[in-house]
């Protein structure tokens, strides 16, 4: 059951996450919290910083997760200079590492937050202004270099504000054209430093901006393709952008799966009538049973897992409540993974599936046009001796009756 779903514990949400939203301040107040004062003396703010790792770490172990996330800035504020930011960023990292040697907890994936500092308010990759652009690839290669020297398994790329908020003021195809130079980049300095962490891109509608560029798992991929950037890039999928975009909470996951894309998954939730970001633990076990359904159809996680990008509500202020939350999330998944391989061994699903296609491979020209070697002169033949179509049925209720059959 470890290996099928492969908890990682998010750094930002659960040791960096403080309660407060648009209309309130903070809520939640941690053992572990040092405010990002990078006016005291070096040392002293690597002391608090590697106070926050001690925590965290005592935190995985107690949960028995095995893997663990973060952003570089989750872990070492930014200093005056990229090179102090740096030197800090080492100093904390190479304790992180000395705390997974000792603790057995391995990161799943590392990432840069190229998102919360003033200075990309207009997007990192896609900013206008070509500083801006570099300060981001700086960033970027750091980040790469200390998940590389913590042994990540994967590094992800999320677009926290590439998109746009007015059309009027901006130059997509420029906006875009520079993204993918950005990733190109990233791509080569991995092979440079001779990292293997799989490359992921996560999926978002909009929020914050309007519209996002990575606006969801069909996008992605084209993205991909039109830039050649296609053997380089997974998909780390997280079901509460799907739902954002207007899709199924499994969408995503099984769409990128269906292309071979599917790499990690942000198992969190949102709510149905909030419509943004909540980042929820999930405890709905019918949505845990549809992607574990189709995390056992692709073979398991590789270099992903199940990540816990998720935080508990603003109101669930005690200290014991991070525990009941991850651990009612990782029962969920748990039950979903059962329900799922029940789903399989019994095979209804599947064979009815199977069998609403079946004239594809009963009739001839079916694997012709599937080869691409058909023409619409034949179709136009084959179709005149089939005129007699009428709708097969949906059944749309019995595949759900047999669905439920499993929870
Ligand atoms: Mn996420």
């Amino acid at each position: 059951m470890s290996e099928w779903c492969r908890f990682s514990v998010v750094y930002w949400h659960t040791f960096r996450g403080v309660g407060s939203d648009p209309f309130g301040p903070q809520t939640l107040f941690r053992p572990w919290d040092t405010a990002d004062n990078t006016s005291i003396p070096f040392d002293d703010i690597v002391a608090s910083c590697c106070g926050r790792v001690d925590a965290a770490f005592e935190f995985f172990t107690k949960l028995g997760v095995e893997y663990y996330a973060f952003h570089d800035r989750d872990v070492a504020p930014e200093l005056a200079t990229i090179d102090e930011t740096n030197k800090l960023l080492e100093k904390v990292t190479d304790y992180m590492l000395v705390k997974q040697k000792e603790t057995g907890v391995k990161l799943l994936w590392g990432t840069a937050n190229l998102f919360s500092h003033p200075k990309f308010a207009n997007g990192a990759a896609t900013n206008p202004d070509i500083k801006v652009f570099a300060q981001a690839c700086a960033q970027v290669k750091k980040a790469m270099e200390v998940t590389h020297k913590l042994g990540g398994e994967g590094y992800v790329f999320w677009g926290g504000r590439e998109g746009y908020q007015t059309l009027l003021n901006t130059d997509i195809k420029k906006e875009l054209d520079h993204m993918a130079a950005f990733f190109h980049m990233a791509v080569a300095h991995k092979k440079s430093i001779g990292a293997t962490f799989q490359f992921y891109i996560e999926p978002k509608p909009k929020e914050p901006t309007k519209h996002q560029y990575d606006y969801d798992a069909q996008t992605v991929m084209c993205f991909l393709k039109q830039y050649g950037l296609d053997d380089h890039f997974l998909l780390n999928i997280e079901p509460n952008h799907s739902t954002l975009a207007g899709h199924n909470y499994e969408h995503d996951i099984v769409l990128s799966a269906a292309y071979g894309k599917l790499g990690s998954i942000d198992c969190n939730t949102g709510d149905e009538l909030l419509g943004w970001d909540t980042d929820q633990f999930l405890t709905d076990e019918r949505k845990a049973t549809l992607v574990m359904k189709v995390v056992i159809d692709m073979g398991g996680f590789k270099t992903g897992g199940l990540n816990f990008d998720s935080k508990v509500r603003r109101e669930s202020t005690d200290l014991e409540d991070l525990f009941i939350a991850h651990i009612g999330s990782m029962d969920t998944f748990a039950k979903g993974l059962l329900n799922a391989a029940k789903l399989i061994e019994d095979g209804r699903l599947d064979d009815m599936r199977k069998a609403r296609y079946s004239t594809w491979t009963s009739d001839k020209i079916g694997a012709k046009v599937e080869s691409g070697k058909a023409t619409l002169a034949e179709l136009e033949a084959y179709a005149k001796k089939n005129n007699d179509v009428k709708p097969i049925s949906g059944k749309q209720e019995l595949y759900e009756r047999v669905f439920n059959d499993a929870l």
